[in-house]
């Protein structure tokens, strides 16, 4: 089958084209990565033609031999869909999980996402505690990024202020948000900051940069994304209109929703003011 056939290309491509759409992917911000299940690499593999091995950049031991789709480095999100051979590729991971070889794709050269090692380490965390986790995305979240200059740096508020603003919040992301300050993005130093709340969480914010998640297909991955973002556009539009809030969710309100909806919420996100 060719590669642009297969219906796990064609769900990685729908969602770079959905993120673009939202406005999260200015230039070549934000990047996408799918761990391949094996049947669909016996689909697609009569089209592989490996390129060299190069260095990761880190190590990541529980993804040695899988394969991944990947965005390309300095590629722009809007150009997915209209040149996909030009803007994504395949790589496979060595038996080692340090390096990396492009079997597919990037037909005009280039290199994997420059956040590769940031893809990987998390990808590494979420297959250990659920072998279904498959996408790791990054994307410049406006109304997140924006309130990165205005809460604290910590978790602990952002959780909290994104959970108040929709009711549906606590439900789709009870584990909450890990943040993490601002870093020099690209290398190995913020992969080991994010890997470690990515361990807690299914998101994490990079201040002033935009926001990860993780999940187990792309509609649950672009949903977290989507609705964290949607809560943050609400935060940013209330604290337009008045520093405080008249009314709100109460902590004992999030308890009875938790039961509910049989949710586990986290008692740390459920402090008084
Ligand atoms: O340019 O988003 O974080 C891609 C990025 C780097
Ligand atoms: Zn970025």
């Amino acid at each position: 089958m060719k590669v642009l056939d297969a219906e796990f290309v064609k769900g990685f491509i729908r969602m770079a084209d959905d993120g673009w759409n939202q406005g999260w992917h200015e230039r070549n911000g934000g990047n996408l990565t799918y761990r391949i299940k094996s049947e669909e690499v016996e689909l697609v593999k009569e089209n592989f033609e490996p390129k060299q091995w190069q260095a990761i950049g880190t190590t990541v031991p529980a993804l040695a031999n899988e394969y991944f789709l990947v965005t390309g480095s300095g590629k722009y999100f809007r150009n997915v869909s209209i040149k996909p051979e030009d803007s994504i590729c395949i790589i496979e991971v060595d038996d080692k999980g340090e390096n990396y070889r492009i079997v597919w794709g990037l037909v005009n050269g280039g290199s994997p996402t420059s956040e590769l090692p940031s893809h990987l380490m998390n990808m590494e965390v979420k297959k250990l505690q659920n072998p279904n986790y498959r996408v790791i995305y990054h994307a410049h979240t406006t109304n997140i990024i924006a309130l990165t200059f205005v809460l604290p740096l910590d978790g602990k508020v952002f959780t909290r202020e994104l959970w108040e603003m929709a009711t549906e919040c606590p439900v789709v992301f009870p584990s909450g948000i890990g943040v993490v300050d601002w870093m020099v993005p690209g290398g190995r130093e913020i992969a080991v900051e994010t890997s470690k709340l990515m361990a807690k969480h299914d998101l994490v914010i990079w201040a002033h940069h935009g926001m990860f998640a993780a999940g187990e297909d792309f509609d649950l991955t672009f949903g977290l994304m989507h609705t964290a973002e949607k809560s943050a556009e609400i935060l940013v539009k209330m604290l337009s209109m008045q520093p405080n809030k008249r009314q709100t969710i109460t902590p004992d309100e999030f308890r009875h929703l938790a039961k509910d909806f049989n949710v586990e919420l986290p008692e740390e996100y459920l402090y008084e003011k």
